[in-house]
C-alpha cells in the first residue's frame, strides 16, 4: 500500500457544498419539463390558427413561402434525428437512487462512498452492444449497464457491462472488434448478431478474447430482465482514502432477484413476438409503482495481494475470482421512476468513464486508458457540440464554475467580464482548490516508450477454462449449443476450423461436441447428437466430467459466482404466468390464482380465445392471437370442463403447453385443466404427467390452493431441466 500526502479538510469548498437527496435530480429536470398546454403555438410563442392546412394562393393554388408556421414545423421535423451510438445504440433508461449501507472510509474519501444512508440520485441506461437503435431487446449480446450518479462532488459514471471481462486488452483494437461484430459492411447483414464470419474471423485471430467468448456464448448474454443481470465495472479502479493511501477495487452490482436467463429459442422468438420485451418489462414495473434493485459490491485489494496472483489486474480479460477476494456488499441501487421523455433523457444521456469523483481514480489498464478518450470524443458527434454537458440529463447537481464559454447552443448565461485565469478583475475566481479538488493519485511511473503488451497479459486460456469448469452440466450443454449455432452460421470453413482449435485449448469435449455439430467430426460413439433433446441425459452426463486444468486463475480450478445455476437468489417476484381460459372456466380458481400470484409479487395474465369477458368476472387481457408462451414464465390451466374442451381445439393453446414444456418452465393445471396437458402431443405419453411430474415442474392438483402454492415455489426455481422429450 502506498501512502501519500494527507488530504486537506475541504474548508475552502464550503461555498461549493450542496446537499442532495434522492429527489434532487428529478427536481432539477422539472425546470425543463413541459406539459401539453392549451393553445397550440409555434416555437416563438405565436398562437396557431390552423395547423392542418398550408397557406395557399387560393384553395387549389400553390403554397406560399411566407407560411412560417409550415416551414418551422417541417424544418424541425427534418432535423429530429441525431446519430445513434456507434455501439450500445439500443438502450433503455430509468431514474432511481444509490444508497450506501456501509462506509468505505478506510479506503476512500469519496463522499458517495462514505456517507452511510445518503441517497444519491442516479440515472441508469441498459443496452445491447451490437444492434441498431431499433433492434430487438433479446439478441445474444453483452448488455451495457451504465450508471450515472449525481453526487455532491460531481457526476460519477460507472459505465459497466453485465459481463466482468472484455474481448480485448488494449483500446487500440476496439474499432477492429466493433467493425468485425457489427453487420458486415457490404450488405449490412446480420442485424444484432455475433454469429457471422467477420466476427469469428477476428476472434479466431485474437486469442485474448477467449475468456470473454466463454461468457458471450453462455446464458449470461440472454438475460430474462434487466434486474436479472449483474453489473460490473470491469476494470480495476483505485480508491484513495483521506490519508492518501491507495487500494485497488472492482465494482459490482448484484441483482436482488438473482441472475436469470432466457433460453436461446425463447430469445429468438421473443425478438419477433415482442422486440421491446425488456424495455416493456422495466416500463410496466416502474409504471405500476414497483422497483428494480441491486446490491452494490466492491472487491478491494492491495497491490501486495495482487502481486501474488498469476494474472495481471490491469488486464481487462481477467476477473479477480470472488474466492480470492469476496465481494463486500456495501450499498444498494434502486430504480423507481420511468423517464418523462425517451429522447431527452435516455437518448441524450452521455456517459463517460472519466466522470469520477475525488477518492476514486483510474489505473493503467490499457483498455480503460483508451476509454478515457473515446467517450468524450463520441459525445461531440452524437450531441452536436461542446455544450452537451448542459443538457438537463447530463448536467451535474454539483455547482459548475469555470471559464469555458460559447460554442453551439450555449445555455448558461455567464455574467461578468472575466473568463480567464488568473484574474484580478474577478477576484481570481473561480479559484483552483489544490488538494481539496480532484487530485490524481501520484503513482510513480517510469518506463521506456514502447508499443508493447506486458508479458503478464499473456495467458489467454486459463480463465476461459476456469469459467467452463465452473458451469453446471446444463450450462455447459447450453454453451455447446451456442457455440454450435454461432459457428454453423459462419460460412467460411477456414474460420470455423480456426475457432475449433481455440476451443480445444479451452476444453476438448467442448471442442469435440461443437466440431461434431458443425460437421467437422464423423459420427463417434459417445458424442451426443446435438439439437435433439433439450438437455439429453447422455450429453449432460458427459459434460459433467468435462473439466480442464486452469492457469492465470489464482490457483483455482473452479470459481464461485460464475454459474447462474448455483447460489443465486430465488424469487417468484416479477414473474408473469399465462392463465389460459375459455367460456366455462372455473372463475373462482382464476380469482384465486390472481390473488395468490399477486401476493407472491408475480402476475397472472388471463388469456382467452378473444379479449373481454370470458366468464362472469373473468376478463381476458390478452388473446391467443396476441400472446405467446415465450413471453411468460409459466403456464396455468384452471379447471372448467367446457373451457378445457374449447382450448384443446385451439392449436395456439396446445402450442402454449408444448413451448412451456420445452422451455423447462413450470406447467400447472387444476382439476379438469389436466386434460389440456394430456391433449398436448408433447407431454402426452410421457411419464411426467404422473408422480414424477413435480420434480419436472409439472404441477397437477385437484384444488387451487395446493397447486398455486406449488406454482409459486416452482416459479422461484425458474427452470426444470432434464424433462423427457417426446
Ligand atoms: Fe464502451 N463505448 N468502449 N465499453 N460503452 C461507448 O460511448 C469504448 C467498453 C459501455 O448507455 C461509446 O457514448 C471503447 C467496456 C457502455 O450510453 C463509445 C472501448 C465497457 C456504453 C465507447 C469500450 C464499456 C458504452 C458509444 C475499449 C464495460 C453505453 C456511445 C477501449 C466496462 C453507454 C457512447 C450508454 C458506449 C467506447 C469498451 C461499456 C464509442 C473505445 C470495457 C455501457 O465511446
Amino acid at each position: 500500500m502506498d501512502s501519500h500526502r494527507k488530504r486537506p479538510t475541504p474548508h475552502a469548498l464550503s461555498d461549493q457544498s450542496v446537499t442532495l437527496d434522492e429527489h434532487s435530480k428529478i427536481e432539477d429536470l422539472s425546470t425543463n419539463t413541459a406539459n401539453p398546454g392549451e393553445a397550440l403555438t409555434d416555437n416563438m410563442g405565436h398562437v396557431v390558427s390552423d395547423d392542418q392546412n398550408t397557406l395557399k394562393a387560393g384553395e387549389r393554388g400553390p403554397g406560399l413561402l411566407e407560411d412560417f408556421f409550415f416551414r418551422e414545423k417541417m424544418h424541425h421535423f427534418d432535423h429530429e434525428r441525431i446519430p445513434e451510438r456507434v455501439v450500445h445504440a439500443r438502450g433503455t433508461g430509468a431514474h432511481g437512487y444509490f444508497e450506501l449501507t456501509e462506509s468505505l472510509e478506510d479506503y476512500t474519501h469519496a463522499r458517495v462512498l462514505t456517507q452511510v444512508g445518503k441517497r444519491t440520485p442516479v440515472f441508469v441506461r441498459f443496452s445491447t452492444v451490437v444492434g441498431f437503435r431499433g433492434s430487438p431487446d433479446t439478441p445474444r449480446d453483452v448488455r451495457g449497464f451504465a450508471v450515472k450518479l449525481y453526487t455532491e462532488e460531481g457526476n460519477w459514471d460507472l459505465v459497466g457491462n453485465n459481463i466482468p471481462v472484455f474481448f480485448i486488452q488494449d483500446a487500440i483494437k476496439f474499432p477492429d472488434l466493433v467493425h468485425a461484430i457489427k453487420p458486415e459492411p457490404h450488405n449490412e447483414i446480420p442485424q444484432a448478431a455475433s454469429a457471422h464470419d467477420t466476427f469469428f474471423d477476428f476472434i479466431s485471430l485474437t486469442p485474448e478474447s477467449m475468456h470473454m467468448m466463454m461468457w458471450l456464448l453462455s446464458d449470461r448474454t440472454l438475460p430474462r430482465a434487466f434486474d436479472n443481470m449483474e453489473g460490473f465495472g470491469v476494470h480495476t479502479f483505485r480508491l484513495i482514502n483521506a490519508a492518501g493511501e491507495s487500494h485497488f477495487v472492482k465494482f459490482h452490482w448484484k441483482p436482488v432477484l438473482g441472475v436469470k436467463s432466457l433460453l436461446w429459442d425463447e430469445s429468438q422468438k421473443i425478438a419477433g413476438k415482442d422486440p421491446d420485451f425488456q424495455r416493456r418489462k422495466l416500463w410496466e414495473t416502474l409504471d405500476e409503482g414497483g422497483t428494480l434493485e441491486w446490491e452494490f459490491g466492491v472487491q478491494i485489494f492491495s497491490a501486495e495481494q495482487a502481486g501474488t496472483w498469476d494474472f495481471d489486474i490491469l488486464d481487462a480479460t481477467k476477473i479477480v475470482p470472488e474466492d480470492l477476494v469476496p465481494v463486500r456488499r456495501v450499498g444498494r441501487l434502486v430504480l423507481n421512476r420511468n423517464v418523462d421523455n425517451f429522447f431527452a433523457e435516455t437518448e441524450q444521456v452521455a456517459f463517460m468513464p472519466t466522470n469520477i469523483v475525488p477518492g476514486i481514480d483510474f489505473t493503467n489498464d490499457p483498455l480503460l486508458q483508451g476509454r478515457t478518450f473515446s467517450y468524450l470524443d463520441t459525445q461531440l458527434l452524437r450531441l452536436g457540440g461542446p455544450n452537451w454537458q448542459e443538457l438537463p440529463i447530463n448536467r451535474p447537481l454539483a455547482p459548475v464554475h469555470n471559464n469555458q464559454r460559447d460554442g453551439h447552443m450555449r445555455q448558461t448565461i455567464n455574467r461578468g467580464r472575466v473568463s480567464y485565469f488568473p484574474n484580478r478583475l474577478g477576484g481570481n475566481k473561480p479559484t483552483h482548490m489544490g488538494d481539496a479538488g480532484f487530485v490524481s493519485y501520484p503513482e510513480e511511473v517510469r518506463g521506456t516508450k514502447r508499443r508493447a503488451r506486458a508479458e503478464s497479459f499473456g495467458d489467454h486460456y486459463g480463465q476461459a477454462r476456469l469459467f467452463w469448469n465452473s458451469m453446471t452440466p446444463v450450462e455447459k450443454e447450453h454453451m455447446v449449443k451456442a457455440w454450435s449455432f454461432e459457428l454453423a452460421m459462419c460460412e467460411e470453413r477456414e474460420v470455423r476450423v480456426r475457432m475449433l482449435e481455440h476451443l480445444a485449448r479451452v476444453n476438448e469435449i467442448l471442442a469435440e461436441q461443437v466440431a461434431y455439430a458443425i460437421g467437422e467430426l464423423p459420427q463417434t460413439e459417445g458424442v451426443a447428437e446435438p439439437g435433439g433433446a433439450q438437455d439429453s441425459a447422455d450429453e449432460v452426463a458427459r459434460l459433467a466430467g468435462a473439466e480442464s486444468p486452469t492457469s492465470a486463475s489464482g490457483g483455482l480450478h473452479k470459481a464461485s459466482a460464475l454459474s447462474m445455476e448455483e447460489g443465486q437468489p430465488q424469487s417468484a417476484k416479477g414473474r408473469k404466468v399465462a392463465v389460459l381460459v375459455a367460456p366455462g372456466v372455473d372463475a373462482e380458481q382464476v380469482a384465486q390464482a390472481q390473488q395468490a400470484l399477486k401476493a407472491a409479487g408475480a402476475q397472472a395474465v388471463v388469456i382467452g380465445p378473444r379479449l373481454g369477458e370470458i366468464a362472469p368476472g373473468v376478463h381476458a387481457e390478452k388473446s391467443l392471437i396476441n400472446s405467446d408462451p415465450v413471453l411468460f414464465d409459466a403456464l396455468l390451466i384452471p379447471g372448467g370442463e367446457a373451457s378445457v374442451r374449447v382450448l384443446a381445439q385451439r392449436p395456439e393453446a396446445l402450442h402454449f403447453v408444448a413451448d412451456t414444456y420445452r422451455h423447462a418452465k413450470p406447467l400447472a393445471a387444476i382439476a379438469e385443466g389436466h386434460a389440456l396437458l394430456s391433449a398436448s402431443p408433447v407431454a402426452s405419453g410421457l411419464n411426467v404427467l404422473g408422480d414424477t411430474g413435480p420434480a419436472f415442474g409439472i404441477l397437477k392438483g385437484s384444488g387451487a390452493d395446493a397447486t398455486l402454492t406449488a406454482l409459486v415455489a416452482a416459479l422461484a426455481q425458474h427452470r426444470f431441466w432434464g424433462r423427457p422429450q417426446a
